[in-house]
């Protein structure tokens, strides 16, 4: 039997277990890529774990999400990265370089590779042929360290692309298309392989918006094959040699197969508040609008720049909207201003920001009250624009520069023929802020700078036997970590300091919850399906710990999520009938006995001593999973087993 493109890689990088959907395999790591929200912690913890230097082919360390710099704590933030960085062998990428996915892509990215990243959009490298995954900063410390990385080895889905797109269609548009066909939850435990005659007519950067979006699936990770057109970027990038040709065996078999004709799309937006509510443009056209983002890691290439420009060249914003542009890399950026599209933006009234994340994590922009916003992000989950009651839609760079210019959601289409863009000969190749470490023997000699915001991480206790605990919070289906742990400019400069983070855990849901939780010592959480979708953050799991949760019961959990649980020591459990999540209420006082037997057969009784009835529980983990939790987490596992 043939292989797929995923698992060819997956068969050169395998270090433990077998290759069947559903079993657990561990990855020898070759890249790393951390950013500094999370990357503060990721690196506390790779100190914690003793490697002096890092073990990978290449990691990169980036400053992208927090760079306003509002007081002394995201300066510190980016210092303690810095030096850690240039200590321990990581090339480090100032702010200002751009945001880490799209400079991976440009500088880094290499087919054939796999790269994890202490962020949920890793997976735009597999617009180059990469498996590049999402993971939490603790499993990308242990992949600094040279250790292993695990995943339940995924099943395979194809997407087979037929025709090309046409007229205003656009990459985002197969990706909302993808979204629309399979949810939010449609991806998990699967790997998205993009095939057919469509590939070969989408460039890199537009592959990697499908790649990058993908992570809206939940989907592990997915992948293009590496082509020409993969040559063709990587040339154009100065780096040809980092070229290998990649694709599936002609009987590679697939668990699902999904057609998309291309030629068939047409412009779509997805609607508030989830990812996968998508429907037409041309069916929300004449909404008006208050703000057009674009930019992001989905969505800031040079040929996402040049539409963009070639469509408001002479025209001028709408008065009532405000447009801002974030270039996704200082590359992307230079090269708009040196052809002078960068010009045309400025004059129809666009308001150029840093090239960073930005508004895409409420880092500034937040639309007015019960506002519109188009954006040409991946995320619009309630709140995460900072404006609890905005509505935000995802849309194509293309639907938010034209509805930017008529004050109202607009199919481009009203524009007549789409502009042409076409991509460099040469890109222009400016590495001047990425710093490389130092030497090993310079780096004897350095100091970490660690400002006092840097505060230490909690770290769990082994496992109890039995736990008794109130039901302390239940919340609903597609619980995201941006509710469990929002972000945005109040937030972000304390990722570093876990106590101050804990004031604002799940004040999306409950504002009193930080204060009940800290009251009550313990508690459990209850949660719907798909808890925990959305961003790669062990914040979202280390404020919990910190502040008194010991398991989390679920209709389902996750992937990321789930591991960051286990890699922090909270017990992650799901509802073997997923109807007993109605009987257990918020307050409840609950019981789990004979746990560590319970972890080990998988099977677990929990007793709701308020309802006065009993409920059965999975623990579905692996047996590694089932020894770190009876440890209290991956980092008293490795402490007692050196592993
Ligand atoms: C996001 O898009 O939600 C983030 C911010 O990039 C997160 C990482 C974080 O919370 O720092 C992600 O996607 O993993
Ligand atoms: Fe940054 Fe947004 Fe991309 Fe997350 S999704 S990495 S916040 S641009």
């Amino acid at each position: 039997m043939g292989l797929t493109i995923a698992q060819k890689i997956i068969k050169a990088h395998l270090v433990e277990g077998k290759m069947k959907p559903g079993s657990e395999i561990g990855l020898r790591i070759d890249q790393t890529l951390t950013q500094d929200a999370t990357g503060t912690m990721a690196y506390l913890e790779f100190e914690a774990m003793g490697v002096e230097r890092v073990k990978t082919e290449r990691s990169v360390a980036y400053i992208d999400h927090n760079t306003l710099q509002s007081g002394f704590e995201n300066a510190d933030d980016h210092q303690f990265i810095a030096s850690i960085a240039k200590k321990h062998g990581i090339y480090y990428s100032r702010p200002g370089n751009g945001i880490c996915h799209q400079v991976h892509l440009e500088r880094f990215g290499k087919p054939g590779k796999t790269l994890i990243g202490s962020d949920s959009h890793t997976p735009t490298g597999g617009g180059i042929g990469m498996l590049a995954m999402g993971a939490g900063g603790m499993d990308v410390a242990v992949a600094m360290g040279g250790g292993t990385y695990y995943i339940t080895c995924p099943s395979m889905t194809k997407i087979n692309l037929t025709g090309r797109l046409t007229g205003w269609a656009s990459a985002k548009d197969i990706i909302l298309e993808v979204l629309r066909i399979m949810s939010v939850k449609g991806g998990v435990g699967k790997i998205i392989e993009y095939a057919g005659e469509g590939v070969a007519t989408l460039s890199v950067p537009e592959r990697a918006t499908i790649t990058n979006m993908g992570a809206e699936l939940g989907a592990s990770t997915s992948i293009f094959p590496s082509d020409e057109v993969t040559r063709e970027f990587l040339r154009a990038q100065g780096r040809e040699e980092d070229y290998t040709p990649l694709s599936s065996d002609p009987d590679a078999a697939y668990d699902e197969v999904i057609d998309i004709n291309l030629s068939a799309l047409r412009p779509m937006a997805a609607c508030p508040h989830m990812p996968d509510n998508v429907k037409p443009v041309a069916e929300l056209a004449g909404l008006p609008v208050n703000q057009c983002c674009i930019g992001s890691c989905t969505n800031s290439s040079l040929r996402d720049m040049l539409k963009v420009a070639a469509i408001l060249k002479g025209r001028t914003v709408h008065p009532d909207v405000s447009l801002t542009i974030s270039p996704g890399s200082k590359q992307v950026f230079q090269m708009l201003s040196q052809c002078g599209a960068l010009s045309d933006l400025i004059a129809a009234g666009a308001r150029i920001l840093e090239c960073t994340c930005g508004p895409c994590i409420g880092m500034g922009q937040s639309p007015n009250s019960a506002g519109i916003s188009l954006r040409t992000f991946n995320r619009n989950f309630e709140g995460r624009s900072g404006t609890k009651d905005a509505g935000v839609y995802l849309v194509s760079p293309e639907t938010a520069a034209v509805s930017a210019l008529y004050g109202v959601i607009t199919d481009p289409v009203v524009l007549g023929e789409a502009p042409e863009v076409s991509l460099p000969e040469y890109f222009s190749v400016n590495d001047n802020l990425i710093v490389p470490p130092a030497s090993p023997e310079e780096a004897k000699g350095l100091t970490i700078q660690r400002g006092p915001n840097i505060k230490p991480f909690p770290v769990a206790e082994a496992l109890p036997d039995t736990l008794n605990a109130p039901a302390i919070l239940k919340v609903g289906d597609n619980i995201t970590t941006d509710h469990i742990m929002p972000a945005g400019a109040k937030i972000l400069p304390y990722r570093s300091n876990i106590p101050k983070l804990s004031e604002f855990c799940f004040t999306v849901c409950d504002e009193t919850f930080p204060q009940r939780a800290k009251e009550a010592g313990k508690g459990i959480v209850i949660g719907g399906m798909n808890y925990g979708q959305g961003s790669s953050r062990e914040h979202a799991a280390l404020v919990p710990l910190y502040l008194g949760v010991k398991a989390v019961v679920t209709k389902s959990f996750a992937r990321i999520h789930k591991d960051n649980l286990v890699n922090a020591g909270i017990l992650p459990l799901e509802f073997q009938n997923p109807e007993d999540y109605d009987r257990i209420s918020q307050g409840d006082a609950l019981s789990l006995q004979s746990l560590h037997e319970a972890v080990k057969t998988g099977s677990v009784t929990l007793i709701d001593e308020t309802q006065g009835i009993t409920v059965p529980l999975s623990c579905n983990l692996s047996a590694r999973q089932q020894a770190m939790i009876l440890a209290g987490g991956l980092l008293n596992y490795t402490k007692n087993t050196g592993k």
